[in-house]
C-alpha cells in the first residue's frame, strides 16, 4: 500500500518532471518564426498545493479539491531579467483569475510565483476579469488592463447569459500588489483595449475595441485608438478606428490588439488576432500591422491574411479553433518571444526577432480583398522567380 506521504512526494515530482521539462525548437518553420514543442503552460503547470489539500488527516483519498481548467491568454514583460507571463487562470469553476508565472529563458520553466494576483474590485464588482495586457509606461507605472465582466442587468428575466464587456485598469510597481483604478468610460462595451507605452501629445493612448455587444463588434469598425486625458478617470471621448475590419478576410468578425506594439526604427510593431466565422464556428488567427513612428494611427503596413494560426494540437480545447495572444517580450538583442494561447486551453511561446518581424511586415503582399487580385499578386512572384 502506498502512503499518503508516498503519493504526495509522486505528485509533487510529476510535476516537477513537467514544469522542468526542457523545450525544443519545432524543425519545420516558415522562416518567419519557430515554434515549440510543448506548451509553456497548462492547467497542470498550476501548483500541486493550489489543487490539493496535503493533510492526510483532512484528505485521506489525495483528492484534488480545487480544479484547474485552463491556463490561456497571458501578458507578458521582461521583468529583473525573467520572462514573466500574468496568466489568465480558469478555474473548474469557470472563473479566471490572474497568476504570475516565470521562466529563466522564455521558452521552459515556467513556474507560478506561490500566490495568484489579488486584484481589488472597481467601485461595481465584476463576475469575471481576463485577459491581461502589460505596459511599462513611460510614467514609471506597470499598467495592466484586462477585460471585466459583468451580468447584464438590463436583460431579460431568466436570462442568464447577457453580459457586458468593460475595461478594467490597474497598476503596479511589483507586478504583486495592485492598484485598482476606475473601469474604462466608453460609449460601447469594450474589450481587447491596450495600453500605448509612451505618451501621444502628453496624452495616454489606448488601443480600443468598440463593440455592440458582450460577444458581436458588430458596428465597432476594428481596432481602435484613443487619447485619454486622466488615466486615474480613463474616458474614451473620441475614438478613430485604424485598423478596419474588411469582408472576407481573416478579420471580418471581429478584431482586437494583442499585446502594446513594439517600437521599431521602422515603425510600431502591432500583433492582433482576427477573427472569421465558417460553419465550425468562430476561426481565431493572429496577424500583425505596422503603424507610423510620427503618427501612430497611421498604418504603414498591412501584410495580407494570417500571421499564425492553429496547427494539430493547437486547434483543439475548450474553444477550438482559436489562436489568441496578448503578451510578447522583445529582448535587447532584437529576440521576440511571443506567447499565445490555443484553442482558450493552453499557453505556447514562437520565437522571431524584430527584424523578421518587420521584413515580414514590410514584405509580405497586401490582400486584395479579391481572387483576382490575389491571382495576380501570385503570378508576379511566380514571374520573378521564373525569371519571365
Ligand atoms: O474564445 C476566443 C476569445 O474570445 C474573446 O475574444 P474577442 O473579444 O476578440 O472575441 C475573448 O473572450 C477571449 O478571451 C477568447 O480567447
Amino acid at each position: 500500500m502506498t502512503s499518503f506521504e508516498e503519493k504526495v512526494k509522486d505528485l509533487i515530482a510529476r510535476h516537477e518532471a513537467l514544469i522542468t521539462r526542457k523545450n525544443e525548437p519545432v524543425a519545420e518553420s516558415n522562416g518567419v518564426y519557430t515554434r515549440y514543442k510543448y506548451p509553456v503552460l497548462t492547467a497542470a503547470h498550476t501548483p500541486i498545493f493550489w489543487r490539493y489539500d496535503l493533510d492526510e488527516k483532512t484528505n485521506p483519498y489525495l483528492m484534488e479539491r480545487i480544479g484547474m481548467n485552463a491556463v490561456l491568454n497571458s501578458g507578458a514583460i521582461k521583468w529583473n531579467g525573467k520572462y514573466l507571463l500574468v496568466a489568465r487562470v480558469e478555474g473548474a469553476d469557470r472563473k479566471s483569475f490572474f497568476a504570475v508565472a516565470e521562466s529563466p529563458n522564455g521558452v521552459d520553466n515556467f513556474r507560478f510565483w506561490d500566490y495568484p494576483v489579488t486584484m481589488p474590485d472597481d467601485v461595481i464588482p465584476a463576475t469575471n476579469i481576463y485577459d491581461m495586457r502589460l505596459t511599462a509606461h513611460e510614467d514609471g507605472w506597470i499598467y495592466g488592463i484586462f477585460c471585466a465582466e459583468r451580468h447584464d442587468n438590463n436583460a431579460p428575466a431568466g436570462d442568464l447569459s447577457s453580459a457586458t464587456a468593460t475595461a478594467g485598469i490597474a497598476r503596479t510597481k511589483d507586478l504583486k500588489t495592485w492598484e485598482r483604478l476606475p473601469d474604462l468610460k466608453s460609449k460601447s462595451q469594450q474589450r481587447n483595449v491596450v495600453l500605448h507605452p509612451e505618451f501621444v501629445n502628453g496624452k495616454y493612448a489606448l488601443y480600443t475595441r468598440p463593440q455592440d455587444g458582450f460577444i458581436d463588434a458588430g458596428s465597432g469598425g476594428g481596432i481602435g485608438w484613443a487619447l485619454i486625458d486622466d488615466i486615474t478617470h480613463a474616458e474614451v471621448k473620441e475614438e478613430k478606428i485604424i485598423d478596419l475590419r474588411y469582408y472576407h478576410t481573416i478579420k471580418e468578425v471581429k478584431n482586437g490588439e494583442g499585446p502594446h506594439p513594439i517600437k521599431t526604427p521602422k515603425g510600431w510593431l502591432h500583433l492582433a488576432h482576427g477573427v472569421r466565422g465558417c460553419a465550425a464556428g468562430l476561426r481565431y488567427v493572429l496577424y500583425m500591422y505596422m503603424t507610423s513612428l510620427e503618427d501612430p494611427t497611421k498604418l504603414i503596413a498591412s501584410p495580407g491574411g494570417y500571421f499564425m494560426a492553429p496547427e494539430g494540437e493547437e486547434r483543439i480545447g475548450d474553444v477550438s479553433n482559436v489562436l489568441f495572444t496578448n503578451g510578447w517580450i522583445a529582448d535587447e538583442d532584437g529576440t521576440v518571444h511571443i506567447y499565445y494561447a490555443s484553442s482558450d486551453t493552453r499557453m505556447h511561446v514562437a520565437v522571431s526577432t524584430i527584424d523578421k518581424l518587420v521584413d515580414y511586415c514590410m514584405n509580405t503582399p497586401q490582400d486584395g480583398l479579391t481572387t483576382t487580385a490575389s491571382v495576380e499578386t501570385l503570378k508576379k512572384l511566380i514571374d520573378k522567380n521564373l525569371g519571365k
